[in-house]
């Protein structure tokens, strides 16, 4: 039975709307009542945690044991892209499973607008536990959920305010370990004869990334190895890569490096505090650096408190993990890993996020759910954030409602590739004029190629061929050899356009 005509028959014997009762749904097509029980859901996503930072992916810089437990039990990823890199139109596109232009929040300056479809009604209406805990920064109260606790805004590292349904409340400790802690607590206290939908957001590690008092001094003793292109003259590129406001030489300040400590520490926290960066910070002013060395010297800054923010992460995740094997919750939870977006880790000489280029479109993502997916695979389809809202329905044995605009990963999930899946991704980022100056731009990525049209203030197009040019340094845009190449891209980034219904931004 196809997914249409199971739901007309549900709908005939009166089961739709029960369906929430139904301790055993026909999801899957699954006979015994145990195996087809609905899965439960964690949804674990991270800010700004690059997939070049986790050990899973490679990983140069850092090791992530606990997010690797669910790389070797479930699926990796390779090819898991964002719509829009910036922080809060990533999170509006994964709840409504629509395109910034049709959710409506284009930029982190826009307010979400609540009442309208989310993936998380929908899965309360199906008889779901639903819980938001974490950094939500979408300007209005999360609707939706069974229970929230959320930070306000961007949130703080270090004794952060909670919103927990409504009611402001201040904690001591690190924010990593405050927002684990809550969904901890949430689990054990949940309706256990209900599947839940628990979505737990972690602040870390976005700027101005600062460790937790079990990483403060981790890093100390090694140097962490340089991108290959932290010194990019983007000699290659147009206008928007050499305007752009987020260099580690030229935007960094002397708070995202640690020479000034933060404001609100405890006295305890701010002896651990002082013990770790004082004598780093004593060390620099004998040193005196200059030019490169000094652009060196900050990134080592940089990318060690960023890894340390990761490490906090990767332990939480941890003890998330412990928990689901502990209470016997493992077998029946999809748990899902990602972060927003990706991140510029000294790459192109950067750090944030916004440009369609791979560092900061790609998003890492790990699913484990032993009852369907392989343990360590590895998918390189074309994945996007637009997607995980279906695949969150799908899996609650929801059907997806049509003006979603995704498509389910579950069959993916299941090591069956869907045969039209789609060959190209579109992107559309619009923050601009504003902080880090990235112009406005959309684009469509193959697997192969990237045609990206910069507009507003600006009429430039950049195209790279990625096998050939991973690292994205020198636009074939106006390459005769590529002038079909760049005519077909047009074609489809049209239809792509016109398939998401996007008429913004200049016409291509
Ligand atoms: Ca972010």
């Amino acid at each position: 039975m196809n997914k249409q005509t199971r739901r007309e028959f549900l709908k005939k014997i009166g089961l739709v709307a029960g369906l929430a009762a139904l301790p055993s749904c026909v999801s899957g097509g699954r006979s015994s009542r145990k195996t087809a029980e609905r899965p439960n859901i964690i949804f674990i996503m991270a800010d700004d945690h690059a997939s070049h930072a986790m050990g899973c992916y490679g990983s140069r810089i850092n090791k992530t044991p606990n997010l690797d437990r669910i790389a070797k039990d479930g699926m990796r990823f390779e090819n898991s892209f964002c719509t829009n890199s910036i922080c809060a139109p990533c999170r509006a596109v994964i709840l409504t499973g629509k395109h910034s232009h049709i959710n409506g929040l284009i930029d982190n300056a826009v307010k979400f607008d609540g009442s309208q479809q989310t993936f998380p009604k929908l899965l309360q209406k199906a008889g779901y536990q639903t819980a938001m805990i974490g950094k939500w920064h979408l300007k209005t109260d999360p609707t939706g959920f069974d229970y929230w606790n959320i930070l306000p805004g961007q949130g703080v590292y270090y004794n952060p305010n909670m919103i927990e349904m409504g009611e402001r409340k201040k904690y001591t400790g690190y924010v990593t370990d405050i927002i684990t802690d809550h969904a901890l607590d949430w689990l054990k206290k949940r309706d256990t004869e209900k599947p839940f939908c628990l979505m737990c957001h972690h602040k870390a590690p976005h700027r101005s990334w600062e460790p937790g008092p079990k990483h403060l001094t981790m890093y100390d003793d090694v140097t962490i190895p340089e991108p290959a292109t932290l010194f990019d003259d983007y000699a290659g590129r147009g206008r928007a890569a050499k305007e752009q406001d987020m260099s580690i030489e030229k935007t960094m300040t002397a708070t995202d490096l640690k020479l000034t400590a933060p404001k609100n520490l405890t006295p305890e926290q701010k002896k651990d505090w002082d013990a770790a960066y004082n004598p780093k910070n004593e060390a620099f002013r004998k040193a005196d650096l200059q030019g490169k060395d000094l652009v060196r010297w900050k990134y080592q800054r940089y990318i060690k408190d960023y890894l340390r923010c990761i490490a906090s992460v990767d332990d939480n995740v941890g003890r998330l993990l412990d928990y689901l094997d502990s209470a016997g919750l493992a077998e029946n939870t999809v748990v899902f890993y990602t972060s927003d977006q990706g991140f510029y880790l000294g790459d192109h000489g950067w750090f944030d996020k916004r440009f369609m280029y791979e560092e900061s479109l790609r998003m890492p993502l790990l699913v484990r759910y032993p009852r369907e997916i392989k343990a360590r695979s590895v998918n390189k389809d074309l994945v996007q954030n637009l997607d995980f809202a279906e695949t969150f329905l799908d899996f609650a044995g929801v059907e997806a409602p049509q003006d979603m605009q995704g498509e389910s990963l579950r069959q993916i999930l299941r090591g069956k590739t869907p045969r039209r899946w789609r060959k190209s991704i579109y992107y559309h980022y619009y923050e601009y004029p504003a902080v880090h100056s990235v112009k406005r731009h959309y684009g469509v990525r193959t697997e192969r190629y990237k045609l990206i049209h910069f507009y507003n203030d600006i009429d430039e197009w950049e195209l790279y061929d990625m096998r050939r040019d991973p690292r994205e340094l020198k636009t074939l845009y106006n390459d005769p050899a590529y002038a079909k190449i760049t005519e077909q891209l047009k074609t489809e980034l049209k239809r792509l356009r016109e398939k998401y219904k996007d008429n913004t931004g200049a016409p291509v």
